[in-house]
């Protein structure tokens, strides 16, 4: 017991020391960042949960830090139709709906989030693939719109629900029944996800952006409200598969926890999840979940997706992505 516990702490002190590198902006880049992300695997849930405080903050820099340009990575523009309608009024018709074990379902306009008190912060976002941006956020938190909402006692998870579909499986249209399709195509990491729109804008079977936004070198919202041609909805073809994120009550209340509407002191780019997007600022880059449509209240995470917590858990990634 002694010893496991040893074990604990000297992991926990290996994980905390890399974690308070300084100025590291490659950190996922360098062996030991790869090396630490990929020992979170397997230690962070237990590290973390067991030796920091619910409460323990990522670390925040200086505004001197912030990297002129904010990688867009994923989904970069949803081609989903009833994405592309809120985003071609600006988004003044969105309205995040926040349900399940709550006791008063909500559906809050952007302004409504805005009146909200607001928390900034300039955070590092790391990505599996090895690269990191540092960005100020500012947002509400999520424990703000959860108050608000208040929870029922079983309320365990809070489920992000996305705007984006990344797959659609073949469904009515296709001939096949739930689950029996193949996909029309299928991502096998984060990046090929952003190339595949690419190549399906390219192959012009889908609709969607000419060409990759990664090469602009601002986030310039004012001219990035979701460019492209209008997309059949995923439904017309099959059935969508959307991009999902889930995070626990710990986390859903820590105080870093933001539903973020601005990126460097503008509203969120599309391309890195106007109108509304997740910080989880203690985890990965997979668990930020941009579009947020709708957060669910959930006892378990079972019935969701394919029961994993996530697009990416649900295809092996894992569900806590501790940094
Ligand atoms: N809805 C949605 N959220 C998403 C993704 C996505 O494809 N769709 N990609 C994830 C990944 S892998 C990363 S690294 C970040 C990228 O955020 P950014 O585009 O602001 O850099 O968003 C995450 N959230
Ligand atoms: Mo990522």
């Amino acid at each position: 017991m002694i010893l496991h516990r040893r074990k604990l702490l000297t992991a926990g002190a290996g994980l905390m020391g890399t974690a308070l590198l300084g100025g590291c902006d490659r950190f996922a880049g360098t062996e030991e960042g790869q090396r630490t992300l990929k020992v979170g695997e397997d230690a962070n849930a237990y590290v973390q949960r067991l030796l920091m405080s619910p409460a323990t903050l990522a670390r925040e820099f200086p505004a001197a830090m912030i990297s002129p340009w904010f990688k867009p990575n994923g989904t970069i523009d949803p081609p989903d139709r009833a994405y592309r309608a809120l985003a071609a009024q600006k988004f003044s018709d969105f309205k995040l709906t926040v349900d399940g074990l709550v006791q008063t379902p909500l559906a809050l306009s952007l302004s409504d989030l805005r009146a909200l008190p607001t928390r900034t912060q300039i955070t590092r976002h790391d990505c599996v693939e090895g690269w990191s941006c540092i960005g100020q956020w500012a947002g509400v938190p999520l424990a703000e719109v959860l108050k608000k909402a208040g929870l029922k006692p079983q309320a365990r998870y809070a489920v992000f629900h996305c705007a984006d579909t990344l797959e659609v499986e073949a469904g009515p249209k296709g001939g096949k029944g739930r689950g029996q399709g193949a996909s029309l195509w299928r991502p096998t990491h984060p990046g090929a996800v952003r190339d595949a729109y690419v190549q399906l804008a390219a192959a012009d079977d889908w609709g969607g952006p000419a060409t990759a936004t990664d090469a602009p070198k601002t986030n310039a919202p004012t001219d990035d409200w979701g460019q492209g041609s209008p997309a059949p909805e995923p439904e017309e073809t099959g059935i969508p598969i959307r991009y999902y994120e889930s995070i626990d009550l710990y986390d859903a209340f820590n105080p870093q926890t933001i539903l973020a509407y601005d990126l460097n002191g503008k509203p969120l780019p599309v391309s890195n999840g106007a109108p509304l997007r997740l910080r989880v600022e203690r985890q990965l880059g997979y668990k930020q979940a941009k579009y947020v449509m709708r957060v669910e209240m959930v006892e378990s995470l079972a019935d969701i997706g394919q029961g994993s917590g996530g697009y990416w858990e649900d295809r092996g990634y894992e569900w806590y992505a501790g940094i």
